[in-house]
């Protein structure tokens, strides 16, 4: 055996054991990150951003505890758990706005998910087209995602790349996908600094977008000039620390509607 094979084992059934049953117990929490139009601060949209306040560790932050669902198959009740919270909570919220909710590669390859996710937005009594589903590049690699994905936007549900561009995967693929949204990764906002090698990848990104018809979300703006040059290049929407953290759902009935 790898011994690190066995020890990462060990470690993922611990904490899988306390994560089952966490949504249940109240231990789930969901924080959500306003998507705000550029030129106004003001949100369009919401992004779901799961915690988990385990009794003992503390806060386990998603980094700690999504991969290990992700690899015990635990992701997928988790994932809709975090779904129905979403819908519900921002159903009523000011502005109807959208609701942006993280799907994991294991979740779409589960034969179930669009019946469940379906009848989950259903209940919630939110209109399928205030819903985006955010998936990585490489969850999407497979024809079977894609059929899943095809059929969800069937239904009206917006499909977004996450991370965009820090995958591997060639960007032929793009041209076939049903998807809607890129979210540009932040690792691309950090680098604009004012100059030509520093805007490079988000003005690739944005040109792309804009002769496949799809719209850009950037990520982790952090400061004004992000801003002002993500406005330049045509990118029209964001979030960050700059809008806002991730927070209680309170806060989006306290700030909604306030320019910031
Ligand atoms: O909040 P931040 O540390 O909040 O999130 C870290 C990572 O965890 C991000 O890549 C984010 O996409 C992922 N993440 C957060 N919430 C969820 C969720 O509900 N489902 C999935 N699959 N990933 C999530
Ligand atoms: O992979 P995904 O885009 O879903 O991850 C969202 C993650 O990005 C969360 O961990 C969230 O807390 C974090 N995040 C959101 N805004 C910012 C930001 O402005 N700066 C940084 N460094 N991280 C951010
Ligand atoms: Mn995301
Ligand atoms: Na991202």
């Amino acid at each position: 055996h790898d011994p690190s094979m066995v020890d990462r084992r060990a470690m993922d059934a611990l904490l899988a054991e306390d994560l089952t049953g966490a949504a249940g117990r109240g231990e789930l929490i969901v924080l959500y990150q306003p998507i705000v139009d550029l030129a106004t601060g003001n949100p369009s949209g919401y992004e779901a951003l799961v915690r988990w306040r385990h009794p003992v560790r503390g806060l386990v932050p998603p980094l700690d505890f999504i991969p290990v669902a992700e690899r015990t198959g635990l992701i997928y009740d988790l994932g809709l758990y975090v779904l129905t919270r979403a819908c519900t909570d921002l159903v009523h919220a000011p502005g109807s706005p959208y609701v942006s909710v993280n799907l994991s590669p294991r979740q779409l390859q589960t034969p179930t998910l669009v019946h469940d996710v379906l009848s989950a937005v259903k209940r919630a009594g939110l209109p399928m087209e205030r819903l985006v589903l955010e998936v990585t590049e490489s969850a999407i690699v497979d024809e079977k995602s894609i059929v899943t994905l095809h059929e969800l936007r069937g239904h009206g549900i917006r499909i977004a790349v996450d991370d965009f561009g820090t995958g591997y995967s060639s960007l032929h693929y793009l041209t076939r996908l049903p998807v809607d949204i890129l979210k540009i990764d932040r690792s691309f906002v950090a680098e604009l600094d004012g100059t030509p090698t520093g805007s490079a990848i988000a003005e690739a990104v944005i040109r792309l977008a804009q002769v496949l018809r799809l719209r850009t979300i950037a990520e982790g703006i952090e400061t004004a000039d992000q801003t002002r040059e993500l406005l330049a290049l045509g990118c029209p929407t964001g979030q960050g620390f700059l809008y806002a953290k991730p927070g209680p759902l309170e806060a989006v009935f306290t700030n909604a509607g306030r320019s910031l």
